[in-house]
């Protein structure tokens, strides 16, 4: 896609805890290689991917930083590791944001059904609409979130 096109696919911001699968998402999104390493500032993938440091959640000092990116954003992805017992969210997250906010599952290939439910409940509680269960691993949720999202 080019000019006009290109800018009105929708750009996403992703936020979650650190390993919670913000990037490999991405390289799944991209077709690329799964490859570990560790996010160090706010990264545009494919001009539509904001991937963000786990610690723009971890640390409450960093509430602006997030609120200030999100404003380049079209919609709100908060992403929840699966096998993750407790989130990060606080009730109600999307509120910072008055932005349409979706919830992403990652890691779903290792993850009990009860963990993926857990993982679900803590992204509604804060504020997700649309929740999708992913994995990067297998692909499996990949296609049917950037249809949803538009983001290809
Ligand atoms: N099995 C499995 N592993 C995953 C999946 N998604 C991510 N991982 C692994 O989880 C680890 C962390 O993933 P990242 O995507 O780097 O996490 P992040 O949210 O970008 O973390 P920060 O950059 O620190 O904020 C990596 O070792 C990934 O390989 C998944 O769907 N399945
Ligand atoms: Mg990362």
């Amino acid at each position: 896609m080019e000019g006009a096109a290109q800018e009105r696919k929708k750009r996403i911001i992703l936020i979650g805890k650190s390993t919670a699968g913000k990037t490999t998402l991405c390289q799944c999104i991209n077709h690329e290689e799964l490859k570990y390493h560790k996010t160090q500032t706010v990264q545009v993938i494919n001009k539509n991917m904001i991937d963000t440091p786990g610690e723009y959640l971890e640390r409450t000092g960093y509430r602006g930083a997030l609120i200030v990116t999100s404003t380049e954003a079209d919609i709100i992805v908060l992403v929840q590791d699966a096998t993750e017992a407790g989130t990060m969210f606080p009730p109600m997250f999307n509120s910072m944001f008055a932005k349409p906010c979706v919830g992403v599952v990652t890691k779903a290939d290792l993850a009990s059904k009860e963990q993926v439910e857990r993982a679900k409940k803590y992204l509604k509680m804060a504020g997700a609409g649309s929740l999708y269960v992913t994995s990067a691993v297998t692909g499996e949720g990949v296609d049917e979130l950037v249809e949803k999202l538009h983001l290809m």
